[in-house]
């Protein structure tokens, strides 16, 4: 009995050790080595430290399956898209955000250059003003994906080392943060790198921290917009207006990255809705919905900055609806409370007993 027991430990063990299995230990994998010594190479850390702190870390299979692209390519629907964020959770809640925060927003834009009510929108797009930030473990949600995920190790080996250059910096253990299955951190869903590039101390209580309140992620997300380019002031995506366009696939071919001018769009036919050529160097932006018409949209170089927060104009597009639908409602409200005090007194009290 008591070595049949000893055989099935020894068993456990050699299936939990065998190089490549789902529980081996990081420092089992191809490239663990080299990572460490790396580490301890460019940054100087300690080898040993870093080793430990990897075999601590576990491979997460849920991990995998949500950053791998599905097997059956769904169907692109940008009305499907959009519904999933211009909903009632993100408006009021972006509302109440605004209202809770409006100083520290206040600041970031005037530093900054943003509109208040866009950064408010990355926020509640991104994880609904803090309450979605997610629950993975970084250091082994980053490690999964680093030595796990062949298809994007190399980024994920970058983020995993900034994660441990963000620990030290930061005086922490690379254990004590987590976030989304791709390693996004805290309200903005940075990952490590950019909480290093573009993370900004907004309340001045010396350290970045996007986990205990929103004012840094404020301050952050503000400043990346700021770093990528963003135009104070300049206008960012309106409907576009086809006059005589034949196919614009040509033109939607030119990318994401604004590049159409203005007399080459009018030229095509291509206007704003008041039939004006359009007033920047602008992409062509589809958003194709099945069974409905497509939408083409003028996307200037503030709506580009906002995909390089998220690499897509369906992302960008619902950033924007949804700040617009939060800037309209807010100034609806204020103008309500503003009419509030010059109603006729004896109006007012008409309806009294
Ligand atoms: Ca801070």
């Amino acid at each position: 009995m008591k070595k049949t027991l000893r055989a099935m430990l020894a068993l456990i063990a050699a299936t939990a050790c065998a190089p490549g299995s789902a529980q081996a230990s990081f420092m089992e994998r191809d490239g663990a080595q080299a990572f460490v010594r790396e580490l301890a190479e460019r940054h100087g850390f300690d080898a040993s430290i870093v080793s430990a702190t990897l075999a601590a870390a576990a491979h997460e299979p849920q991990v995998i399956r949500l950053i791998s692209p599905p097997t059956r390519a769904g169907v692109r629907s940008w009305q499907r898209y959009r519904a999933r964020f211009l909903d009632r959770l993100r408006i009021d809640g972006g509302l109440a955000f605004w209202n809770s925060h409006e100083e520290d927003l206040r600041r970031a834009s005037e530093r900054y250059g943003i509109p208040i009510e866009i950064i408010v929108a990355i926020i509640g797009v991104e994880t609904v003003y803090g309450r979605n930030t997610g629950n993975f473990e970084t250091l082994s949600a980053l490690a999964t994906l680093a030595f796990d995920y062949p298809p994007r190790a190399e980024l994920f080996r970058r983020e995993l080392e900034a994660l441990f250059l963000l620990a030290r910096e930061q005086g922490r253990d690379p254990r004590s943060y987590y976030g989304s299955y791709a390693g996004a951190l805290g309200y903005p869903q940075f990952l490590p790198s950019s909480v290093r590039s573009f993370g900004v101390d907004f309340d001045g209580d010396g350290r970045i921290n996007f986990e205990a309140g929103p004012s840094d992620a404020i301050g952050s997300v503000a400043n990346y917009l700021h770093a990528h380019g963003w135009q104070a002031g300049a206008p960012i995506a309106e409907r576009a207006r086809f006059d005589g366009v034949i196919d614009p696939a040509p033109l939607i071919a030119a990318g994401i990255e604004p590049a159409l001018e203005p007399i080459v769009l009018a030229q095509a036919g291509v206007k704003t809705l008041d039939g004006s050529a359009p007033p920047a160097t602008a992409t062509l932006v589809d958003l194709e919905t099945p069974g409905a018409t497509t939408e083409y949209w003028l996307g200037y170089r503030n709506f580009y900055v906002i995909t390089r927060y998220n690499r897509s104009s369906f992302y960008a597009m619902s950033v924007f609806e949804l700040a617009e639908a939060l800037r309209v409602r807010r100034s609806g409200l204020i103008a309500q409370q503003d009419a509030g005090p010059r109603r006729p007194p004896g109006r007012a009290c008409a309806t009294l007993p």
